[in-house]
C-alpha cells in the first residue's frame, strides 16, 4: 500500500470554531495526522510517499471545483487581511449568508466585500480559514490525486493521509472543516484515467454532502454514505435516505442514515448493505472517504465503534477485492485516531 501524506497540513491549524453561539477550540487539529504517522511508524502497513511536484493538480481541481471557487480560495487570505490589517491575527469565519435559493437574495450581483463573499462560499461558521489553509488543502488534493494515479498504475491500495478533510466540500462551497473534496478529486481522476465505473463509499460519521453533490446527476460515479441521521446530526440539510440521485444519476446515490447511539453490530450490518450495493454497481475501483469519528470516544459524534472493530471494517472493505483509494476524513478522538485509522488499513491489506 502506498501512503501519500501531506507535509504541509500543519499550515492549516484553525484556532476556534463557532458552535451554538460561542467560540470553541477547533476539533480538527494537526495532532490528528501526526498520531496516524506515529502509528504507521509502529505498524508500517504501507510505504510513505509525498506527491510528485509535477502532477496536473490544477486541471484535476478544476474537474471537481468551479473556477470562481478556486480563485476565491487562492486569494481568500490576502483579501481577508486587506479588509483590515488586524485580521492577520484572526482566522476568517463567515457571519452573513445569502441563502439565495430560499430567501430571495440575488446571486447575479456578487458582493465585493470579502466577509460577504466568504458567506457566499461557506455553509457554516465552523470552518476557519487561515494563512496556510489553501496551501495545506492544495497539497492534500495532490495526495489524493497521487493516490488515484498509483491505483491507476496498478497499486492495489493507496491512502491519502491528509488534513484538512474534504468530504463536506462541494463544487463551489466549503464547510465542515473541508475546502477541497479530496475523495471527489480522486474519483474524478480515476474516471479521467480511463476507469468507467467508480464507487465512493463514505464511512465518516457525517454525511458526505459535498461528494454527493459533486456526483448527484451522474451514473458513472456511485456514491454511498453511512452516517448519523441528518434529522439530528451535522450537516443536517442533506443525507436523507430518499436522496437517490437525479436525472441520469437517479439510483446512483445511496444514503444509509443511522440514529445517534448506533453500535458496531447495527453499523456493520449497514456496511454489508452498502458493500452489496457497491458490488451490484460493479465498479472497477473503490474510493473510501474514511472518517474515524464513528469511534465511541469521539467528542463530536454519536456512534460507538471500538478500536478493534476497525480491523473488521478494513477486512470488509477488502473483501470486495477492488483497487481502493482511501482519503482521511474526520476522527476527533485525537489520541486514538492513529490506532483506529491504521486498524482499517491493516484489515484492508488482509
Ligand atoms: C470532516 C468532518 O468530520 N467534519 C465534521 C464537521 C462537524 N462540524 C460541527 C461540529 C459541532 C462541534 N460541536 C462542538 C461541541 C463542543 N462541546
Ligand atoms: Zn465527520
Amino acid at each position: 500500500m502506498k501512503i501519500f501524506h501531506n507535509t504541509r497540513h500543519a499550515e492549516h491549524a484553525g484556532r476556534q470554531e463557532m458552535f451554538r453561539g460561542r467560540m470553541v477550540d477547533c476539533h480538527e487539529v494537526p495532532a490528528r495526522l501526526q498520531h496516524v504517522l506515529d502509528e504507521l511508524a509502529r505498524r508500517p502497513v504501507g510505504t510513505l510517499h509525498t506527491p510528485a511536484h509535477d502532477l496536473p493538480l490544477d486541471a484535476a481541481l478544476r474537474r471537481v471545483h468551479s473556477a470562481d471557487y478556486l480563485d476565491f480560495l487562492t486569494n481568500a487570505w490576502n483579501e481577508w487581511v486587506a479588509m483590515d490589517p488586524a485580521n492577520a491575527q484572526r482566522d476568517a469565519l463567515p457571519s452573513v449568508w445569502p441563502l439565495a435559493s430560499r430567501h430571495g437574495f440575488r446571486t447575479d450581483a456578487p458582493p465585493h466585500n470579502f466577509a460577504a463573499r466568504l458567506g457566499q462560499y461557506a455553509f457554516d461558521s465552523g470552518t476557519p480559514l487561515m494563512a496556510g489553509s489553501w496551501a495545506a488543502a492544495r497539497e492534500g488534493a495532490a495526495c489524493a490525486l497521487a493516490a488515484a494515479q498509483a491505483v491507476l498504475s496498478g497499486e492495489r491500495c493507496a491512502f491519502a493521509l491528509t488534513r484538512p478533510p474534504g468530504h463536506h466540500a462541494g463544487p463551489n462551497f466549503m464547510g465542515g472543516y473541508c475546502f477541497i473534496n479530496n475523495a471527489a478529486v480522486a474519483a474524478q481522476a480515476l474516471r479521467d484515467g480511463g476507469l468507467a465505473r467508480v464507487a465512493v463509499l463514505d464511512i465518516d460519521y457525517h454525511h458526505g454532502n459535498g461528494t454527493q453533490t459533486c456526483f448527484y446527476e451522474r451514473d458513472d460515479v456511485f456514491t454511498v454514505s453511512i452516517h448519523g441521521d441528518p434529522r439530528t446530526e451535522y450537516p443536517f440539510f442533506l443525507g436523507h435516505a430518499d436522496e437517490r440521485g437525479a436525472g441520469t444519476g437517479e439510483g446512483f446515490n445511496l444514503n444509509l442514515p443511522l440514529p445517534r447511539g448506533t453500535g458496531f453490530e447495527a453499523w456493520f450490518g449497514t456496511l454489508q448493505r452498502a458493500l452489496q450495493a457497491v458490488s451490484d454497481f460493479a465498479p472497477q475501483v473503490l474510493v473510501v472517504p474514511m472518517g474515524l469519528d464513528t469511534f465511541e470516544g469521539d467528542p463530536i459524534s454519536g456512534f460507538t465503534l471500538r478500536s478493534a472493530d476497525y480491523l473488521q471494517v478494513g477486512r470488509a472493505l477488502g473483501s470486495l477485492g477492488l483497487p481502493t483509494v482511501i482519503t482521511m476524513e474526520g476522527g476527533y478522538a485525537v489520541a486514538e485516531v492513529g490506532i483506529n485509522a491504521v486498524n482499517v488499513l491493516e484489515g484492508l491489506k488482509g
